[in-house]
């Protein structure tokens, strides 16, 4: 195919495109010589390409890579490496199409998603681009006469990158863009169902010009690769996103290395429905962040919290819609619904399956969806449970796919306590035309971020991302927030009095 007829494919053998790890600037093959595959999960028939199964080996000599590029790039005034994101969020605008479809075929999620996804990415690039004239420190008064006190931040060093497959554009763009605009460089490690994304977006990342070393892809496990990454001292700092099992398994390591470690995990996000709600609206929010990305967003609703005396009409409701949602390929403009990621994905969503149906009531769906040419790829139908208990498995733990548990409750208390019992909390909303249960809303739900009237996806790149509890480790990802995960402080007192000046103790006398 046209499209892959790219740099990183300059290794192909055999007609199947065989792409490269891209350290300091080159794009070469693994030490190790191994390969691996990346298919289409809506036909696994259709085989993307092969990529480097990178070793320890590789890594390091990526650490190195980027080591040796961050005195130069550090160096470079912060609005002149702006300039570089500015161009590469204009390459990603001109090359929109092209990673859309790129991502719809390496990991399904529909067209106009695919589409959100690299606007995403763009929308990094472009508010990054514009902290690179900000980064803004303090000037404050010094306690003593004659010193001059102010604050200034530096970027920490090389940042160790390891993204999941969902969003395969969007969050490498923002874990890297305020990296790189703070002056770090970069070993980007993306999860090994989507290698393609990762490697048209480093290539674009090359052609807008951050110089050789600054940015360095590598593909391979997480045992091997990821592993090599968080262990190396040379290694300042690790933003990763995944499942909290993996998350956990990171913080070990980074923890007993001191490293600064920003963790996006699981969650388990809750709409709760008023009685006093729009009914028709709140259907609609909850169709489209319980199934949209066929319910593989961090940010998806898996737990839809309502007042019992409104259950049965929302409920007849979702069945309606859920019914009509269309599944297939997601490059059809046509289809609501595309495949799971993977043949393990749809096992787990299976699992869920019969532990939901011995604790609620299967309204809809429950099956692998193998109708035709759905049969070829990893498709689930969107499956609604009724009559779910807050502490029940389905309703605590993190699914991933497309199943909805709705729990009843009677009235606004109830569903605060229902909505916090969990151990994560990224995204929440709430239904309701009453302002003062918004506005509690706004103050009780205990997550990182809260709609009101919408459904719990659709966070924007310039508010802070990230939860609170067990979905991270107090760090935050797009905003200036963002920021704090890739620089230091240094506080800087100049003293100008000619003479001993002693902080907290009386000034001498003349
Ligand atoms: C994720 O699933 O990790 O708010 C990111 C949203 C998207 C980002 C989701 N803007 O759903």
């Amino acid at each position: 195919m046209a499209e892959i007829a790219t740099a990183a494919a300059a290794l192909t053998r055999q007609g199947v495109p065989t792409f490269g790890l891209f350290i300091g600037g080159e794009w070469v093959e693994s030490t190790g010589g191994q390969t691996f595959e990346s298919r289409n999960p809506a036909d696994r028939r259709d085989l993307i390409g092969r990529f480097q199964a990178g070793t320890a080996a590789d890594a390091a000599r990526a650490i190195r890579a980027a080591e040796t590029a961050f005195p130069v790039w550090r160096a470079m005034p912060a609005p002149k490496r702006g300039e570089i994101l500015y161009a590469f969020g204009q390459l990603m605008a001109q090359h929109k199409e092209r990673l859309a479809q790129a991502m719809t075929r390496e990991m399904g999620k529909v067209i106009a998603e695919a589409r959100g996804d690299v606007q995403e990415g763009i929308d990094i690039a472009f508010l990054m681009a514009g902290e690179g004239r900000r980064m803004f420190g303090d000037t404050v008064p010094s306690e003593l006469p004659d010193k001059w006190a102010m604050s200034i931040r530096q970027p920490i060093g090389v940042a160790g990158i390891i993204t999941p497959w969902n969003f395969p554009i969007a969050i490498p763009c923002w874990k890297m863009m305020p990296a790189l605009v703070a002056g770090n460089t970069v070993v980007f490690k993306p999860a090994s169902d989507t290698p393609h994304c990762a490697t048209l977006l480093v290539e674009l990342m090359a052609e807008a010009g951050f110089p050789p070393g600054t940015v360095n892809l590598v593909t391979g496990s997480g045992a091997e690769v990821g592993d090599a990454i968080v262990e190396s001292p040379d290694v300042a700092v690790i933003s990763f996103t995944g499942s909290s099992a993996t998350g956990k398994h990171i913080a070990e390591r980074a923890g007993r290395r001191l490293k600064r470690l920003s963790l996006e995990l699981g969650g388990k996000n809750g709409v709760v429905v008023l009685a006093d709600a729009d009914l028709d609206l709140a259907t609609d929010g909850i169709l489209w962040s319980a199934f949209g990305t066929t319910g593989q967003r961090c940010t998806a609703c898996s737990r839809v919290i309502v007042d019992r005396t409104v259950v049965d009409r929302l409920l007849g409701r979702l069945e309606t819609r859920a019914r009509a949602l269309r599944l297939g390929s997601g490059a059809d403009p046509s289809v609501d619904v595309g495949p799971l990621i993977n043949a393990g994905a749809v096992d787990k969503v299976a699992g869920y399956i019969d532990i939901g149906r011995s604790e609620g009531e299967l309204i809809v769906g429950g099956e692998r969806a193998t109708a035709g040419d759905l049969a070829h790829g990893h498709f689930f139908a969107p499956t609604i449970f009724s009559g779910v208990r807050p502490m029940d498995r389905i309703g605590q733990e993190e699914i991933f796919g497309p199943v909805l548990s709705v729990i009843p409750v009677d009235g606004y208390d109830a569903a605060v306590i229902a909505l916090n019992q969990t151990r994560y909390g990224l995204s929440s909303s709430i239904f309701t035309s009453d302002a003062n249960a918004a506005f509690r809303a706004m103050r009780d739900f205990e997550t990182g971020i809260v709609y009101i009237n919408a459904g719990t996806t659709g966070a924007e790149t310039h508010l802070p991302f990230g939860g609170w509890k067990e979905t991270g480790n107090g760090h935050r990802e797009a905003g200036h927030a963002a920021l704090d995960t890739y620089l230091e402080w240094k506080s800087i007192y100049v003293d100008f009095s000619g003479k001993l000046h002693r902080a907290q103790i009386a000034t001498p006398p003349d």
